[in-house]
């Protein structure tokens, strides 16, 4: 694998890889060093996943064995993170068994790992000995009074700090396991959670600090609350969407954006999307291993390079007509394609469409599921989810699904939201919509 692919092959590190290669966490690291206002420990770390059930924590064995597993029923896979539940590096021999075993026993792995930074510096040599070559830093602020009200207390070689001060030392500590890490030659993202109010008017400067120390991408993410989390008491809300879009344009002019972040949980598994964790296997404690073949699956990932180059060069020579700018919310659970109902969908893909161009401006989730406060299980209203899903989509023209019913169907009508039911790729849907838009408008197709 050359450098180039170590990058085009990282769903998250490249838009339109995700549709092509897959990526698998193995939760093996409970424990955290900071206490983040938005974060209740009960749930997996917000700051690289979204709260739900407590993953199931591994032990290093487990993990490898899972991911052998995975890869014999996944040859797509190609990249295995640590994030969670809780911060990698606040446990650092279950994390570093674990890619010890994945970096000895899979080479043709990528490795990445997620932290909120606090440990990063220290574990350089580690990071780099076990060839990881993607870390994540959760970065909120580099100011230490946007800190005290992001951050309660971190907890730092023996010692806990509160607010201002613990602010201060982690923003230090960020900056520093950046710029070694970048120095090293290892790809650096840094995500930033979107907080009203708080850090909205300061990413930019985010940005152009971790820019400068050699980070390779900026991933804005909106906030989420976890249930009984200090924000979830003090009544804090998600950010608009058009605040996000704002925000990671500022940014965008800086630092390359990453906008297809699906805020997976931390033991996701599958392409970006895609939660295959409970389908694909049991994850039971057999001895025997599935076994791959390397060469099969080289030649199945050398296709998927493949494809994945035609799909830049056509990106790059599209330049469209530009007179039909529309907004287009995509229901999919991945894979490229426009393959789920509306009904079931919990988070949509929003592009603009100018003609045969279109761009991924982000993903936006139903908060209704996981705000925390609302039910979102069987028994949740219905009729509530609808109206915040309507207000959520509220700057599309076009839904695009696989399947909805006539009632939603129609109160996404009288908001101006025409939903079209389709099946097949989003690129070549969104060409057509962007295309045919008037068309769809003037005669109410759907
Ligand atoms: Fe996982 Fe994170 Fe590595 Fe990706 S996720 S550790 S960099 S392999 Fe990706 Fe998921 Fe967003 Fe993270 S979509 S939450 S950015
Ligand atoms: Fe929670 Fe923050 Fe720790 Fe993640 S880094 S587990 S969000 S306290």
């Amino acid at each position: 694998m050359n450098v180039l692919q170590q990058s085009t092959r990282h769903p998250c590190y490249d838009e339109l890889a995700h549709e092509y290669f897959a990526r698998m966490h193995v939760a093996v690291a409970p424990k955290c060093n900071i206490s983040c206002k938005y974060c209740n420990i009960k749930y997996d770390c917000v700051s690289e996943s979204r709260p739900g059930v407590v993953s199931r924590v591994l032990t290093p064995e487990e993990a490898y064995r899972k991911v052998q597993r995975t890869v014999a029923v996944l040859p797509r896979l190609t990249v295995v993170g640590i994030a969670g539940p809780g911060d990698p590096l606040a446990n650092p021999q279950e994390t570093f068994d674990t890619f010890a075993l994945l970096a000895e026993g899979m080479p043709d792995l990528q490795l990445c790992l997620s932290t909120n930074g606090l440990m990063l510096a220290d574990y350089a040599d580690e990071i780099e000995r076990y060839r990881i070559n993607h870390v994540t830093v959760t970065m909120n602020t580099i100011d230490p009074a946007i800190g005290s009200q992001v951050y309660q207390a971190i907890f730092h070689k023996g010692k806990a700090y509160r607010e201002q001060e613990a602010a201060a030392i982690l923003i230090e500590r960020q900056l520093a396991g950046i710029r070694e890490i970048a120095a090293r030659g290892i790809r650096v993202k840094v995500n930033s959670v979107l907080i009203p109010g708080v850090n909205d008017g300061h990413l930019a400067e985010v940005s152009r600090a971790v820019r400068d120390l050699g980070a390779f991408s900026h991933n804005i993410m909106p906030l989420i609350i976890s249930p009984g989390s200090r924000y979830e008491r003090e009544g804090r809300q998600a950010p608009d969407p058009e605040l996000t879009v704002k925000v990671q344009e500022e940014s965008a002019a800086i630092i390359p954006v990453m906008r297809h972040c699906r805020q997976c949980r931390a033991d996701a598994v599958g392409l970006l999307g895609e939660d295959r964790g409970q389908d694909l296997y049991d994850t039971g404690n057999s001895e025997k291993l599935p076994v791959y073949s390397l060469g099969e699956r080289e030649q199945l990932l050398k296709e998927l390079d493949d494809e994945l180059e035609n799909r830049h060069r056509r990106r790059f020579a599209n330049h469209g007509d530009a007179e039909t700018g529309i907004r287009i919310a995509v229901a999919t659970r991945g894979g490229g394609k426009v393959n789920m109902h509306f009904g079931h969908a919990k988070e949509f893909l929003i592009y603009e469409v100018h003609g045969r161009e279109s761009k991924l401006l982000g993903i936006r989730k139903i908060q209704a599921y996981c705000n925390g406060t609302a039910d979102c299980g069987e028994g949740a209203d219905k009729g509530a989810i609808l109206e915040d899903t309507i207000h959520l989509l509220r700057d599309c023209r076009i839904l695009l699904c696989s399947g909805i019913g006539e009632y939603p169907q129609e109160k996404l009508r009288q908001a101006d939201i025409m939903a079209i039911t389709r099946k097949g790729g989003i690129q070549e849907l969104l060409a057509e919509c962007g295309r045919y838009y008037r068309y769809f408008r003037d005669s109410q197709i759907s």
